[in-house]
C-alpha cells in the first residue's frame, strides 16, 4: 500500500517549480506552440509505449482522438511502475509525469531507443495539459492518478479496481490546455495517421489502432509483419518495380541495429528514407552514408566481375544506382549523436563503417543468390550512367544556350528592381490572365513575377536531359539561379522567398503540385532551408452594401457572415482564378507582404507529399482518378 506522504514538503515544491518551467518556455520542450507543438504532445506519450514495444514487453497500442479532444494513450506493456520512488519519496508514475530528467534514472536498466524528449515527455505534456489522467493495469489493481491545472496530483496514486492478474499497462488521457496551445487544440487525424503508419513499419509485428471518435468516426489498425520491406512495397506501389524481391537486410555490430529495404523501379526518382530510433533523419548522416557508399561499392564489384562493366568503362556513380530506387534505412542506436540544421543529420563516426559492412555482406550474398534480378539492377545503373552523360552534355548546352537567352529569358520573367536576394521574392503564376494583375499589384522593388504557361512538364515521368529541354523548367532553373543537381550552389539563390501563385481549384491544386515535384526532386535544399511557399488566394468574395471582404476558406467565411448586423444581405461567390481579381484586390489578398497568407512548404510532410506525388504523378491513371475524386475538397491542403 501507498505510505503517506504529507503534502506540499520540499519535493512538491520542486515539482511545481519543475512544471512552471516548462509552462514559461514551452518552445524549448516541443519547438512550438501551434499545431505542431500539439502534435508533438501525443509523440512523447507514444514514445513511452514504443519504448516498451522496443523492451519487448508491449505488442498492442491504442490511439483515440476523443470527441473533446483530448487524447487517449493504451498499451499493453508492463505499466508504470506504481510504488514508492525513493529518491522523491512519491509514487513512481507521479514521479515521471512530475519531475523533468526522471526518465532514465528511474527507469533502471535498458536504453531509451525512441528518441523524444528522452524520458521527460511525460511531465511536459502534463506540464502542458488542462488535465491529465493515468490508469495503470498491475498486480490485479487498476492504479489512478489525475492532474489538473498545467500537471498538479489531484490526490495521490490510488487503487480504483481491480483486474484480472494477467492485465498489465498504461493508459493516459489528456487535453491539451488551450492556455497554451492558442493557435488551436484540434488533432489532425492525417497528421496522426501519418505518424503512426510510420512507427507501425518501423517497429515491425508492433499493432497500432488509430481510432477518431469526434464526428467523423474513423479507425485504423496498422500492422506490418514485413516492417520496412512493406514500406518500401507501400512507397512503390503506385510505380513499376523492375525485379521481384524487396530486397531485406540486417545486422548487428557493437549493439548498433541496421535494417535496410530497397527495391528498384521503372521511374527515374529516387525514394530514400533514413531513421534513426524511430526519428526521421532528414539529413542523412553516417547511416546513410555508409549504406550508399556500400550500394555503390558492390553494383560496381558485381558489374566489373561479370565483365557487364568493361574495364575501359567508367563506374557507375552514387546517382547513377540510386535511380528508381525506393529504400529504406532504419538504425537503432544506443547513444545517437544529432547534428546538422533541424538536428536530423546521425552523427556518430563509428556507425558509417558498420552500416557498410552490414549492408554490403547482405547486398552481395543477394546479388549472386538472385543473377536475374541482380542483372536487371546493373542494367537500370548502366541505362542511368549514360543518360548522365547525355544530360550533362545537355546542361552544357543549356548553360551556353542559358547566356544567349538571357534576353528573351528575362522578356518573361519580370524582375525585381532589389539584387538583395534575402528581401527578394519571385511569385511563380500560373497563366497569363493572373500574371498581368500580378505585375501591376506587386512590389516592383522586391517582387519578381514569373508566368508559367499552364500545366509545366511533369518531372516525375522524365528524365534530366528532357526536363532540361523543357522551356517553362529552364525558365524557372534560370530565374532562381541555383542551377541543379551537381551544380547546385545555394549561395547563387536570387530570391530567398519562391512563391507558387496558382488558382484555388483542382488545376491550381494540379499545377502547384507539379511545381513541388519540381521542387521536391531537384531543389531539395530549398524547401529544407525554408524557402519555397504557396499563396493562398482567397477562395470567397463576400459583398454587401458598399464592401467586399475576400476570406481563405469555409471557416472565415461562416466566421465572416455571423459577424455581420442581423438581416444584411449579402452575396457570396466562389472566386474561379487568380484572373477574377482586379490588380489591387489581388495585391491586397495574396501578395502584399502585410496581408497576405503564405503557407510554407515543410520538408517533413515531403514524405506524405511524395506519395501524393507518386499517385497525381506517376503512371498509372487509376490511382490518380480515384484520389482526385476522394480529395477533390482536400486538395487545396493535400501537398503541403
Ligand atoms: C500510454 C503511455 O507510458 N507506458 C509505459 C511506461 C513505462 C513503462 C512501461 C516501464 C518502464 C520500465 C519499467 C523501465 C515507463 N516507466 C518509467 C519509469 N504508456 C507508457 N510502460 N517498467 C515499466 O524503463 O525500466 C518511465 S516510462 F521511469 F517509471 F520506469
Amino acid at each position: 500500500m501507498e505510505k503517506e506522504i504529507k503534502h506540499y514538503d520540499d519535493s512538491d515544491i520542486q515539482v511545481l517549480e519543475g512544471l512552471e518551467a516548462i509552462r514559461k518556455r514551452p518552445g524549448m520542450y516541443i519547438g512550438t506552440t501551434g499545431s505542431r507543438g500539439l502534435h508533438h504532445l501525443v509523440w512523447e506519450i507514444i514514445d513511452n509505449s514504443i519504448d516498451e514495444a522496443l523492451a519487448g514487453y508491449c505488442d498492442d497500442i491504442e490511439v483515440i482522438i476523443n470527441p473533446d479532444n483530448s487524447i487517449t494513450v493504451k498499451d499493453d506493456g508492463r505499466g508504470i511502475p506504481t510504488g514508492i520512488n525513493e529518491k522523491t519519496g512519491l509514487s513512481t508514475v507521479e514521479t515521471v509525469f512530475t519531475k523533468l530528467h526522471a526518465g532514465g534514472k528511474f527507469g533502471g536498466g535498458g536504453y531509451k531507443v525512441s528518441g523524444g524528449l528522452h524520458g521527460v515527455g511525460a511531465s511536459v505534456v502534463n506540464a502542458l495539459s488542462s488535465w491529465l489522467k493515468v490508469k495503470i493495469y498491475q498486480n490485479g489493481n487498476v492504479y489512478y492518478i489525475r492532474f489538473e491545472n498545467g500537471g498538479l496530483p489531484v490526490k495521490k496514486l490510488e487503487i480504483i479496481d481491480k483486474c484480472s492478474l494477467d492485465r498489465t499497462g498504461t493508459t493516459v488521457t489528456f487535453k491539451p490546455d488551450p492556455k497554451i496551445f492558442e493557435e488551436t487544440t484540434v488533432f489532425d487525424y492525417e497528421i496522426l495517421r501519418n505518424r503512426i503508419r510510420e512507427l507501425a513499419f518501423l517497429n515491425k509485428g508492433l499493432r497500432i489502432i488509430l481510432c477518431d471518435d469526434r464526428a467523423e468516426k474513423k479507425k485504423e489498425e496498422f500492422l506490418y509483419h514485413g516492417g520496412i520491406s512493406e514500406y518500401v512495397k507501400l512507397i512503390n506501389k503506385n510505380k513499376t518495380p523492375i525485379h521481384e524481391d524487396i530486397i531485406h537486410i540486417s545486422g548487428e555490430e557493437d549493439n548498433i541495429f541496421l535494417e535496410v529495404a530497397l527495391q528498384y523501379n521503372s521511374s527515374y526518382a529516387t525514394s530514400l528514407y533514413s531513421f534513426v530510433n524511430n526519428i526521421n533523419t532528414y539529413e542523412g548522416g553516417t547511416h546513410e552514408e555508409g549504406v550508399r557508399r556500400a550500394l555503390t561499392r558492390i553494383i560496381n564489384n558485381y558489374a566489373r566481375k561479370n565483365n557487364i562493366l568493361k574495364e575501359k568503362d567508367e563506374s557507375l556513380t552514387g546517382d547513377d544506382v540510386k535511380e528508381g530506387l525506393t529504400m529504406i534505412i532504419s538504425c537503432k542506436h544506443p547513444n545517437p549523436q544529432f547534428e546538422g540544421q533541424t538536428k536530423t543529420k546521425l552523427g556518430n563516426q563509428e556507425v558509417r563503417k558498420i552500416a557498410d559492412s552490414i549492408f554490403s555482406e547482405g547486398f552481395e550474398r543477394f546479388l549472386l543468390e538472385n543473377p536475374n534480378q541482380a542483372r536487371i539492377i546493373i542494367d537500370k545503373c548502366l541505362t542511368a550512367a549514360r543518360a548522365r552523360i547525355a544530360a550533362k552534355k545537355a546542361r552544357e548546352l543549356t548553360r551556353r544556350k542559358g547566356a544567349l537567352e538571357l534576353t528573351n529569358q528575362w522578356g518573361k520573367l519580370t524582375d525585381c528592381s532589389s539584387r538583395d536576394a534575402s528581401i527578394s521574392e519571385i511569385f511563380i503564376v500560373e497563366g497569363d490572365s493572373a500574371a498581368g494583375p500580378a505585375k501591376q499589384g506587386r512590389d516592383s522593388k522586391t517582387q519578381a513575377i514569373l508566368p508559367i504557361k499552364g500545366k509545366i512538364l511533369n518531372v516525375e515521368k522524365a528524365r534530366l536531359d528532357k526536363i532540361l529541354g523543357n522551356e517553362e523548367i529552364r525558365s524557372i532553373i534560370t530565374a532562381i539561379g541555383t542551377g541543379i543537381g551537381e551544380e547546385f550552389d545555394i549561395s547563387k539563390l536570387r530570391y530567398h522567398k519562391i512563391i507558387t501563385m496558382t488558382d484555388a481549384d483542382i488545376d491550381g491544386a494540379h499545377i502547384r503540385t507539379l511545381l513541388l515535384t519540381l521542387f521536391y526532386r531537384y531543389f531539395r535544399p530549398l524547401i529544407e532551408k525554408g524557402h519555397i511557399y504557396a499563396a493562398q488566394p482567397p477562395l470567397f468574395k463576400i459583398t454587401h452594401g458598399k464592401t467586399t471582404k475576400y476570406v481563405l476558406n469555409e471557416k472565415e467565411r461562416n466566421e465572416y457572415i455571423a459577424s455581420l448586423p442581423e438581416n444584411t444581405k449579402y452575396e457570396i461567390v466562389r472566386m474561379k482564378g487568380l484572373g477574377e481579381m482586379d490588380s489591387i484586390e489581388l495585391r491586397e489578398t495574396t501578395m502584399h507582404i502585410d496581408t497576405r497568407t503564405l503557407v510554407k512548404i515543410n520538408i517533413e510532410d515531403a514524405m506524405v507529399a511524395d506519395e501524393t506525388f507518386q499517385i497525381l504523378m506517376g503512371e498509372e491513371v487509376e490511382p490518380r482518378r480515384k484520389f482526385i475524386e476522394e480529395n477533390a475538397l482536400k486538395v487545396k491542403n493535400l501537398d503541403i
